[in-house]
């Protein structure tokens, strides 16, 4: 396991209402954004008005994930950090936490408030997540969409993966969409490498994807031979993205 990075400090902060609130997580420093825009500290000032601190400390959370977690083996709380967003269309915030075990290593959870005060948890994967951000598109009378970052691989491979995902109308934590950002993996004494990134059409509702493959040296990950380019094109359907034939 490599060095672990201190304990990120998260402003127990909520969005409320259209206004989403969250804290930038960088090594060392805490900034606050508004849908995507950086605040200044007087702006984050005002926003408190519209804000609940809800007093949720590192503490509880560790202690939610003893009593509800579903893995056996012990979890890395040093790398724990966590954020209260309101992931759906009621009052509450819901707790989303990460868990930084490694470059390949983690878990993710999403606890949910209950009526008598409790948290539940409502989603966990033993997942390595690098971010979690709302995205800026959504179908009509869909919950927010998050972008939710993770990195996998082993030896001679590394895999970022974008997983879209929102609560749905029944409370389940839905992947709506998945895809490759990166992938980089040795292949015939060479690396493979595949690039990909997404855009949505809030016009007709598509999304796009494309994706650049290429092979690399080893010795100095120059590019061999010619890159090739694809891409697809999805639509929603109940609730996920599915590719459009
Ligand atoms: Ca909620």
């Amino acid at each position: 396991m490599k060095v672990k990075r201190s304990l990120r400090v998260l402003l127990p902060i909520l969005g409320a209402c259209t206004i989403f609130v969250g804290t930038a997580v960088a090594s060392n420093s805490v900034g606050l954004f508004v849908n995507g825009k950086a605040l200044s500290p007087k702006e984050t000032k005002l926003d408190h008005s519209v804000n609940i601190q809800t007093g949720i400390t590192k503490d509880m959370v560790e202690d939610w994930i003893r009593k509800q977690g579903n893995e056996k083996r012990d979890y890395y709380f040093d790398g724990l950090s966590f954020e209260e967003m309101n992931v759906d269309g009621d009052s509450e915030p819901e707790v989303l936490v990460r868990i930084d075990g490694g470059v390949h290593l983690g878990d993710f959870f999403i606890f949910d408030k209950q009526s008598n005060g409790s948290y539940k948890l409502i989603f966990e994967k033993p997942w390595h997540v690098e971010s979690w951000n709302i995205e800026n598109f959504r179908a009509d009378g869909m919950n927010p969409l998050f972008n939710i970052v993770t990195r996998t691989g082993g030896t001679d491979a590394d895999v970022r993966e974008s997983h879209l995902m929102y609560m749905n109308d029944s409370g389940v934590w839905t992947e709506a969409w998945k895809g490759t950002l990166k992938d980089r993996s040795v292949f015939q004494g060479k690396y493979h490498v595949a690039m990909g990134s997404y855009q949505f059409n809030d016009d007709n509702g598509e999304l796009f994807y494309w994706q650049t493959e290429m092979d690399a040296s080893l010795e100095d990950n120059k590019q061999e031979g010619d890159s090739k380019t694809t891409m697809k094109i999805f639509n929603l359907q109940q609730g996920k993205f599915i590719e459009k034939k």
